[in-house]
């Protein structure tokens, strides 16, 4: 115990404090810019000033003349290793530097390697490119017009901008549904394009030993193990010919799924040099380059009965991917999870089309804490209930109390397929209302409407599915994605667990030491949790799509139930009485019916690495391994009400209050959990009020810095009020279930919802984010304004 009080829960520690904490608030944490290698050398990239444009030819010999300059790599350069085009982890491939286009704004030209980053700097401006622009593309809505401009002309036989078309749930049925309803409602709307700006950008430091042939890169990635394959892939290297370290990750949300051109170029500048080259992008680079999310336009229409019974959902989504389809998702799932755009819902028949077009603009699509498009999916729904809710004359709240799932329909099967695993949604609606005392707001809001006050409280209720996946649904590249673990304990009874995936600031450290030690009963300070190093840990997929506790944790707790179970027969060995006669409590093994005849895990641990004899067949130590591939998704819900308070003469939004009532099952460090969810909230808040990547007609991007792109800070956040339910996962072994996501998926639509309420008294039934003072005036105007 510390000075901090840490109740025990029904898991031990419970808001056991981080264990990571003692390295980062004392400023010791060790992230990619950190690492210094002896005679390392530092890279820059040169990006295209053109959203679209040919390349006619790249002169590079002044910057080779720089006397600080080692090499200057160009797309032919790479041409010439066969690398100058990567895999994406959507099947596509990109440029890693431009051989003969470059296709936004922004894009990888040509890479130098310099003394220091300076030098390396300013060689980039001695770099000559000759561009022959090029009309572009950048509203998604001309993408497939006749006379667009096709900007993968690199694709063979590829005479539009047009990438997939998917499609999910009965048309015909839902068509049906439609036809024969009493009130349809429909609506247009976008999730613009943002990003998830991690405070720390992106970077590489590679190290290619010529002389063991060994490839060692510290990077920003929050998949070791995927990186490493696909690196392995490219470069035709055997895997434990490549290290991929992650060392501390100052966020990711996403931005650190996939790889990027300037690691590549990093690993090429390190085997051109023969020295370890690092490079690590400033903000403007990670802003205007890296794996963006959202950008979604899409129409959303909803059925329903007069009295408010929700019978059909119809959406149609076009999908702007970029310049390169980069998305990181499971291979079968185009549109990602959207196919759970039927929320929270018990309704008759649904269906989606998603198209994905290319535009001049940054490749990537699923990041930002996003849960492979979940985001959109909740905000759409959510945001065509409260259409509904409008255009019948109903509270937001009651007409989602009257369509919940009940929850005897769990497990439910959902219209397009998802099995959610378990759920109590009315419970959490209500706590929710009661938390925030709806009634008394409701009155408040009618009082001030009186005065001419705009106040406004929004709704929203989500689902989730995070948990990717049962191998055999889901990969990404072919990888199924199911995670190792090992196990070690030491004669001393301390263990060491390894993981596949890996923290970026969700404290694996101390939540997955929690896992392991309610399991075995050695405290969570004697555990320690070893990850992001591929030298070190067991393949598996990474973290992302809030698959580390649904994942990695099931795995943590399965090896260490095998742990136990080898535990339990050197403790019959011990006591010499028959295994099946052994009890566990936390912590021992004692026999059955005798209380004090036992042995604690530790006296096992040293037992295990002695002489002790042990039945024929069993190996000595007390270590064990799992691959766990989980059975299904698990599915995570909450309600969250929040409420603004809107000047319609200046179109401020000011939040007020922010209930959120979340269900993640059972939470393993309730403390962290929490702050998951603060954090979600913030997102939220970011991105209803604040946040989009803009362009202008010729594709300059508009957001390149804070000054534009902004982030929302503790000045614009109320003091978030939690509620929880506690609905455990039926099939994971602990009953937890994602959280990491849950608040930036469901907020968004719950601010929408208050806004748009607040502006009720001048008609408004629905704004496009981001929310921002003037978009909320113009739409007091009546006059909404259109990204
Ligand atoms: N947890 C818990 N009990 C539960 C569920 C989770 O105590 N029932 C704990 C976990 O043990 C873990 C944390 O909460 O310490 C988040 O767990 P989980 O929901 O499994 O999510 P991941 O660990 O897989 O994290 C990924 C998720 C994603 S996809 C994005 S995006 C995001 C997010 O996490 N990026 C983050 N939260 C972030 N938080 C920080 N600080 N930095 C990021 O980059
Ligand atoms: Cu989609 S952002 Mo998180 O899955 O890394």
């Amino acid at each position: 115990m510390t000075a901090v009080e840490q109740p025990e829960t029904p898991l031990g520690h419970g808001n056991m404090r981080r264990k990571e904490d003692a390295r980062f608030i004392r400023g010791r944490g060790t992230y990619v810019d950190d690492v210094t290698l002896p005679g390392m050398l530092h890279g820059a990239v040169l990006r295209s000033p053109y959203a679209h444009a040919r390349i006619v030819s790249i002169d590079t010999s002044a910057a080779q003349a720089h006397p600080k300059v080692r090499a200057v790599i160009t797309g032919e350069t790479l041409a010439g290793l066969n690398l100058a085009w990567m895999p994406t982890l959507s099947h596509d491939v990109q440029a890693v530097l431009a051989t003969d286009k470059v296709r936004f704004q922004g894009q990888e030209v040509a890479f130098v390697v310099a003394e220091d980053r300076y030098s390396a700097r300013d060689a980039l401006e001695l770099i000559d490119v000759d561009y022959e622009a090029l009309p572009p593309v950048i509203d998604a809505r001309q993408a497939l017009a006749e006379d667009a401009p096709v900007i993968r002309d690199d694709l063979e036989g590829r005479t539009d901008n047009h990438i997939f078309d998917w499609e999910s749930g009965d048309a015909a049925a839902t068509d049906d549904v439609f036809a024969s309803a009493e009130v349809v409602a429909a609506q247009d709307m976008l999730y613009p394009r943002v990003h998830p700006a991690p405070l720390e950008t992106c970077g590489a430091v590679a190290d290619m030993d010529a002389v063991t042939g060994k490839l060692t890169v510290w990077t920003t990635t929050q998949a070791p193990h995927a990186h490493r394959t696909i690196y392995a892939l490219v470069a035709g290297l055997p895997e434990h010919k490549i290290r991929i370290i992650s060392p501390d990750i100052g966020g990711g949300f996403g931005n650190k799924v996939g790889i990027y051109p300037g690691y590549v170029c990093a690993v090429v500048g390190s085997i051109v040099t023969g020295k370890p080259v690092k490079w690590v992008e400033d903000r403007s680079e990670n802003l205007m380059s890296t794996s963006f999310a959202r950008d979604y336009h899409m129409h959303g229409e909803i059925a329903a009965t007069k009295d408010g019974r929700i019978l059909g959902l119809r959406v149609n989504v076009l999908a702007d991917h970029g310049a390169f389809n980069g998305t990181a998702q499971p291979t079968k799932f185009p549109a990602g999870f959207f196919g759970v755009f039927t929320g929270s819902y018990d309704l008759e028949a649904a269906h989606c089309s998603v198209t994905g077009v290319y535009t001049n603009k940054a490749p990537g699509g699923v990041a930002y804490a996003c849960s492979f498009r979940i985001t959109e999916a909740v905000y759409l729904v959510e945001r065509l209930v409260d259409v509904l809710a409008f255009d019948l004359g109903m509270d937001p709240a009651e007409l989602r109390m009257k369509n919940l799932l009940r929850p005897e329909q769990f497990p439910y099967r959902s219209k397009t397929g998802w099995e959610y695993d378990s759920g109590d949604y009315p419970t959490a609606l209500r706590a929710a209302l009661d938390l925030a005392d709806y009634p008394a707001l409701r009155a408040e809001q009618a009082l001030k409407r009186e005065r001419g006050e705009q106040m406004g409280i929004g709704v929203a209720f989500f689902t989730e599915a995070v948990g990717a996946g049962p191998r055999k649904h889901m990969d990404i590249l072919g990888l199924g994605m199911a995670d190792g673990a090992e196990l070690r304990v030491h004669p001393t009874g301390k263990a060491v667990l390894r993981l596949s995936c890996q923290t970026q600031g969700q404290g694996h450290e101390t939540t997955f030491a929690q896992i392991v030690g309610e399991e075995l009963g050695i405290s969570p300070d004697d555990i320690d949790v070893v990850h992001g190093d591929t030298d070190q840990t067991p393949f598996g997929l990474g973290t992302y799509g809030s698959r580390s506790t649904p994942v990695s944790g099931a795995a943590a707790a399965v090896v260490a139930r095998k742990v136990r179970e080898r535990a339990r027969i050197v403790a019959s060995a011990m006591l010499e009485v028959s295994a099946d006669d052994l009890e566990w409590e936390k912590g021992r093994w004692f026999v059955r019916g005798d209380v004090e005849a036992g042995r604690t895990i530790q006296e096992i641990a040293l037992a295990a690495h002695s002489d002790l004899e042990l039945p024929e067949g069993v190996e000595g130590h007390l270590d064990a391994t799992c691959v766990y591939n989980p059975p299904n998704l698990t599915y995570p819900f909450g309600a969250y009400v929040c409420v603004v308070d809107v000047d319609a003469d200046t179109g401020q939004v000011t939040v007020r209050r922010f209930v959120a009532v979340d269900d993640c099952g059972v939470r393993i460090n309730p403390m962290i959990v929490e702050g998951q969810v603060h954090g979600g909230l913030a997102d939220g808040v970011g991105m209803a009020l604040m946040q989009v990547m803009a362009f202008d007609e010729d594709g300059n991007h508009l957001g390149g810095s804070f000054m534009d792109y902004l982030l929302p800070t503790s000045m614009e956040c109320p003091s978030w009020e939690l509620g929880e339910t506690v609905t455990p996962s039926p099939h994971h072994p602990i009953g937890a279930k994602g959280i990491g996501e849950s608040a930036t998926v469901g907020s968004p639509a719950a601010v929408v919802n208050a806004v748009v309420d607040a502006l009720r008294p001048f008609g408004v039934r629905h704004a496009d984010m981001p929310l921002t003072p003037a978009a909320v005036w113009s739409a007091a105007q009546g006059t909404p304004l259109r990204t």
